[in-house]
């Protein structure tokens, strides 16, 4: 008998690489305040909210912002985002995430995407993803973003499965720790295979199929 009955994907970072759209993004807004920001920053904002992304980046700001400023800023880094994101098509989905996708769903593995953020529907159209997934849980579902289990839990509950039969895949550290504190083994890619507690280390997303359909 197979391990798992359902592959839930993160969006950014696992489907299609958004997060370099997230990093041009939040660098015009730190540049325009005059906040240093880089990339080993840009690593911390992986899997967590937009709000608390800017937190983060304003944890280097040498004045304090108010709730309303800090509101204002994550709209305008929400357009600049957005109107990268126009740019995407089926092609910045890699082949071997294709391939993937097309494997677990003839092989009868359901599919559901596990995401932060707010955006997923949009980006799953512009990437012709939109009607692929069995389930979606993402920012619009969550009132808690990652580490917190909350958005594993919803998509297995659409799902119709418990934690335990789904596998989650992620690249964010912050995602493993969700994973694993929702009662769910994960995959890990990049920065997430070499988190705590991760149950597969990944080099690449083609090692999946042989993991999840034996
Ligand atoms: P948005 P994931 C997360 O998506 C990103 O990794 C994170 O950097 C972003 O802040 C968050 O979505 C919210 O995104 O501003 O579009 O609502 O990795 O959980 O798919
Ligand atoms: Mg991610």
């Amino acid at each position: 008998m197979r391990k798992y009955r359902a592959v839930i994907f993160d969006l950014d970072g696992v489907i299609c690489s958004t997060d370099h759209y997230h990093y041009l993004a939040w660098k015009q807004i730190a540049d325009q305040e005059q906040i240093p920001f880089d990339e080993t920053i840009n690593n911390r904002l992986r899997g967590v909210s937009r709000m608390r992304s800017l937190e983060i980046i304003l944890e280097q700001a040498d004045r304090s912002y108010s709730e309303e400023e800090k509101q204002e800023l994550a709209e305008q880094k929400n357009e600049i985002y957005r109107s990268l994101l126009v740019k995407m098509t089926s092609k910045d989905v890699a082949e071997s995430m294709q391939d993937l996708l097309k494997q677990l769903r003839s092989a009868g593995v359901k599919i559901a995407i596990g995401s932060s953020s707010r955006n997923t529907k949009l980006i799953l159209r512009q990437i012709g993803l939109g009607d692929t997934f069995d389930a979606i849980s993402d920012g619009t579902d969550i009132t808690h973003s990652k580490p917190h289990p909350e958005v594993f839990l919803i998509a297995a509950k659409k799902l119709g499965l418990p934690a335990g039969d789904c596998l989650v895949v992620e690249d964010a550290k912050a995602g493993i720790e969700a994973a694993t504190a929702g009662g769910f083994d994960s995959a890990g890619i990049g920065e997430a295979a070499t988190a705590s507690g991760v149950t597969y280390s990944l080099r690449d997303i083609g090692e999946l199929s042989s993991i999840v359909i034996p």
